[in-house]
């Protein structure tokens, strides 16, 4: 835990302060440098305070609004947040309403901060059953913050691994009939570029609170060597401390890539 205190240097100086130096030289591991999460638990912490299930999901947001500023402070470069599902279209109409309204929500409370904290925000989903008020409001975020340099700040919405994998896969068909691609140029750098995760490094580590161990369609390719990480902890409870933890576990776990672990010693 120590070394961590050491890569919280920025945070302390200030949560969005410009220290670039090197952040990670004592811990065992770098930090990640794409964190996904997985925001489980909003719905069952309103329902335990016997609030309405919005109430948790307004209080997701802010939990949102709290991880943007330690991720960034600890020097992650990506934090892609699975805001809403291809399967959350069967919630509740009123449910969904509200939620389809937080991006609205989101940026008239945060961008103006985010901007100024050089924060970009990026988008991954399918547009085309977004209400239109919600996508202008993505849209608008997405631009304005098109020309910052630092956290990546990745919001899943309408979102599905499987389809993302379909979607390619019509891309390739399409070219191979209108651009003479040949099978053997469709190799992982080619479906890598043609996902919407383009341009990105792949998740070093992904988090997802409220007790449930599944991956439920998210990144399903993007996922394939990263460290998993679960809490009981519900989103809208998940705290600073909570993120660092699972920052620390991450550094102190020893990963292999079917060789050598990062901190193996070769003739050990
Ligand atoms: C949503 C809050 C977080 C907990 C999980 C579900 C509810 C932030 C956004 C958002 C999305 C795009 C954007 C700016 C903000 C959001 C939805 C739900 C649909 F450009 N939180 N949040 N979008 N929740």
């Amino acid at each position: 835990m120590f070394m961590m205190f050491r890569a919280l240097r920025k945070w302390f100086v200030s949560p969005f302060g410009s220290f670039s130096g090197p952040k990670t030289e004592t811990l065992q591991r770098p930090v990640p440098k794409h964190v996904a999460v997985i925001m489980d638990g909003n719905g069952r912490w309103a329902q335990k305070r016997g609030l309405p299930r919005i109430a948790g999901h307004r209080a997701g947001m802010k939990a949102v609004k709290r991880i943007t500023k330690v991720a960034d402070a600890l020097g992650v470069q990506v934090l892609t947040m699975y805001a809403f599902s291809t399967e959350n279209w069967k919630r509740p109409k009123d449910e969904v309403a509200f939620l389809m309204k937080l991006p609205e929500e989101f940026i008239v409370s945060e961008l103006d901060e985010l901007i100024q904290n050089n924060v970009q925000v990026r988008f991954m989903g399918e547009t085309d059953q977004l209400p239109a008020h919600t996508l202008r409001a993505v849209e608008e975020a997405v631009k304005r913050t098109s020309t910052n340099t630092g956290l990546i700040l990745n919001f899943a919405l309408n979102y599905g691994g499987r389809r993302e994998l379909v979607l390619a896969m019509q891309q390739a068909a399409h070219a191979a009939i209108h651009d003479g691609l040949v099978p053997t140029t469709i190799d992982e750098a080619w479906i890598d570029e043609h996902l919407q995760t383009s341009g990105l490094v792949h998740p070093d580590l992904l988090i997802r609170t409220s007790g449930e161990i599944r991956l439920s369609n998210f990144m399903l390719w993007q996922l394939a060597y990263a460290e998993f990480w679960f809490t009981e902890q519900l989103w809208p409870d998940f705290r600073d401390q909570d993120f660092i933890q699972a920052i620390d576990d991450y550094c102190n776990r020893n990963r292999r890539y079917g060789g050598l672990a990062i901190n193996e010693s070769k003739d050990a």
